[in-house]
């Protein structure tokens, strides 16, 4: 039959960091996320039988109300990297204090992630992700919270795991193109599906993405340039799944800009620096695309050179093709801001 469908040489994940990185500790290290993150799968695509909707009944470092899968899809992520023994510390957005692996299974890296982010849409089965950033201990440490409280430029690896149609994970090594790896379930490995995801050269589709229910609290060259996607003379899509993932994912493939702007009522943004805006902004950099703050302490910054003051750091996010953020751009420079 034309459609080949085993595939006798599949790429799997294993097999591409190996090739890419011959560095074995990273070789387990990223089987370790991709066990969790098939296990999750596993959870989130069995949630309505298993009966694991609905809340856990606590709150989270964010003060979010933490679902049943927060919950699971967290404990499962942190066993995996606690026995990889590949890892000294880790950072969870379901954990309000850092992680240190015992000695006798501690090893180099640091990571930080988000087990399930966008759960809340994950009662109305909407997609929701898994968000990791790898960063290697400093010379001389045995691994500590400052392992992981440093910009982006210290960032080794940076991925996340769309959970929706098909299950995909995407990641970059740090100056390395971004791969894409789908879920084969018929033999529980992420294949090499995507080879140098690149945003669109011309940008691609005319999509922004925000949320417009804070846009009365936006900066006014914020609104202006949303006003300039509405009303040009190819007006623009908008698009706004609420999980951030999917939203990202859509936007490197289809080209757009997603905006999470800091705002007078979140000064800060929403988002969290180490494990959504750093990872994401390296992974959108190496597609070609452009991370900012927008306007974040008195100035325009690019997300990469923030450098994490708490473990659960905001940042403001304006990210996409060179296209529409230039337009954001242009609006700072119309009001007199340096760009
Ligand atoms: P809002 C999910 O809670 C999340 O962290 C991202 O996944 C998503 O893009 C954003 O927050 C949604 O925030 O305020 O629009 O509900």
């Amino acid at each position: 039959d034309t459609q080949n469908q085993f595939d006798a040489d599949a790429l799997t994940l294993n097999r591409f960091v190996m090739a890419n990185t011959h560095d074995h500790d990273l070789v387990i290290l990223m089987n370790a996320i991709a066990t969790s993150c098939k296990l999750i799968t596993s959870a989130v695509q069995r949630a309505g039988v298993a009966k694991l909707y609905g809340l856990a009944g606590e709150v989270n470092s964010t003060g979010d109300d933490q679902k049943k899968l927060d919950v699971l899809s967290n404990d499962m992520m942190i066993n995996a990297l606690v026995n990889s023994g590949v890892c000294a510390v880790l950072v969870s957005e379901e954990n309000e204090e850092p992680i240190i692996v015992p000695p006798g299974r501690s090893g180099k890296f640091c990571v930080a992630f988000d087990p399930l982010d966008g759960s809340s849409n994950i009662d109305c089965n909407v997609s929701v992700g898994t968000i990791f950033s790898v960063y290697e201990r400093r010379p001389g440490s045995n691994g500590t919270v400052e392992d992981l409280l440093r910009n982006g430029g210290s960032c080794l690896c940076a991925g996340y795991v769309a959970y929706s149609s098909a299950v995909e994970m995407v990641f970059t090594f740090k100056g390395g193109d971004v791969h894409g790896f789908c879920l084969d379930s018929t033999i529980g490995e992420f294949v090499h599906t995507r080879n140098k995801m690149v945003f669109p050269e011309d940008g691609g589709k005319r999509i922004y993405s925000a949320n417009e229910g804070n846009s009365i609290h936006w900066d006014q060259p914020i609104k202006d340039a949303v006003e300039l996607f509405k009303s040009g003379e190819k007006a623009y899509a908008a698009r706004y799944v609420g999980s951030m993932v999917a939203d990202i994912h859509r936007t490197i493939l289809y080209g757009g800009i997603y905006l999470y702007p800091a705002d007078n009522k979140s000064p800060k943004g929403k988002l969290r620096l180490l494990y959504e805006g750093i990872p994401m902004a390296m992974i959108i950099e190496q597609a070609g695309g452009i991370a900012s703050t927008g306007m974040f302490e008195g100035k325009i910054q690019s997300v990469i050179d923030l450098v994490p003051d708490a473990i659960h750091a905001k940042c403001p996010i304006i990210m996409g093709g060179k296209r529409d953020v230039q337009v954001v751009y242009d609006q700072y420079k119309k009001a007199g801001v340096d760009v």
